[in-house]
């Protein structure tokens, strides 16, 4: 294990891209869902250049303690309504100094669907050239649980002991309302689907956006070895659909689900968060179903217009 120095936060030896962007050795727990994420985003970085602001959550724990980190890339630690400010920043310092780096954001939904919204609402409307990922785990994680604007009808958290009686927001579709150049979801169990998505958003320039529901065996009181598990029967079910839309308007599914009502099953079932009794799988079917009539529709425009 090579864990180098930091001064002012920033890893001040040239990346040595045979290094992983998440070193062994890390604090996260096991079977966390954002750890896979950070091992496919290492492999969609390949040899670029990258810079990643990371937010309170539990991403920036993941460094570990001064003047150490477990990340094999300058990480930048902001404030938890600043990362796409601070990003804009370096992002704006690399352009201006013919950098070739790519500006990265690593958030939480905490981060990213509730306290960061202004700053990422902002930075997308200036279309600041940055790339953005939301690790979903639909719960504040780092600090025991709480609820979030992403946490889903009938999951129970340490502020919502009875179930959550609020549906998540659709991140996606408020990204894209802002019309960026990219913005899409991406599955932890579909890793070509989601790597080169992710290779693509490096790729780009202007805001991107990537969302990733990523398990959370803390929270979400489920098996460690189960997360890709749930996140495939999330995906097959509807619950999670794969999609990406570009420039706001061109919508299209990457991932067509079976729609399976046992796949849905074992989703909640197979996590202690939710609990019988809180929540209505035939609600959450018809949810589904509306869902995907309204996606389907946009991909049809979307197929026909251009
Ligand atoms: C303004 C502010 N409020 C609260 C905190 C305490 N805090 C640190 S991390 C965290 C939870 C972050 O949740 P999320 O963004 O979903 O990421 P996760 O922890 O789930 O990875 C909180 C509440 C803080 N650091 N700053
Ligand atoms: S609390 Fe959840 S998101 Fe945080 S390190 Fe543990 S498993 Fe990962």
């Amino acid at each position: 294990m090579t864990h180098e120095p930091m001064i002012g936060g920033i890893a001040q030896t040239p990346l040595d891209r045979s290094d992983p962007l998440l070193r062994p050795g890390n604090t996260n727990c096991g079977g966390c869902g954002m750890s896979i994420g950070l091992n496919m985003l290492s492999r969609a970085i390949g040899k670029r250049n990258v810079q990643i602001v990371i937010p309170a959550c539990c991403g920036i724990v993941t460094a570990g303690p001064f003047p150490w980190s477990a990340y094999g890339a300058p990480v930048v630690a902001s404030t938890f309504a600043s990362a796409a400010a601070v990003a804009t920043g370096l992002s704006r310092a690399a352009n201006l100094q013919k950098r070739d780096t790519r500006v990265l954001c690593w958030a939480g939904d905490g981060g990213t669907y509730d306290i960061g919204m202004a700053t990422l609402s902002a930075a997308a409307e200036r279309n600041e050239d940055i790339l953005y990922f939301c690790y979903d785990n639909e719960i504040y994680g780092n600090t025991g649980g709480q609820r979030s604007s992403a946490t889903p009808v009938g999951a129970r958290t340490t502020t919502t002991p009875k179930g959550k009686g609020r549906q998540k927001k659709d991140i996606l579709a408020i990204m894209a309302a802002h019309r960026i150049p990219y913005a899409a979801t991406v599955s932890l169990a579909h890793p070509e689907d989601c790597i080169q998505k992710m290779e693509k958003a490096l790729d780009l320039r202007g805001f991107r956006f990537l969302h990733i529901l990523a398990p959370c065996p803390t929270g979400w009181k489920s098996e460690p070895a189960e997360g890709v598990q749930l996140v495939r029967a999330a995906v097959r079910s509807g619950l999670f659909p794969v999609v990406e839309v570009e420039d706001g308007r061109k919508w299209k599914i990457d991932i067509q689900p079976d729609f399976s009502r046992e796949e849905l099953a074992f989703y909640f079932e197979h996590q202690g968060r939710f609990r019988k009794g809180f929540f209505d799988l035939d609600e959450i079917v018809r949810e589904i179903q509306e869902h995907w009539e309204e996606l389907e529709e946009k991909a049809r425009r979307t197929e026909s217009a251009y």
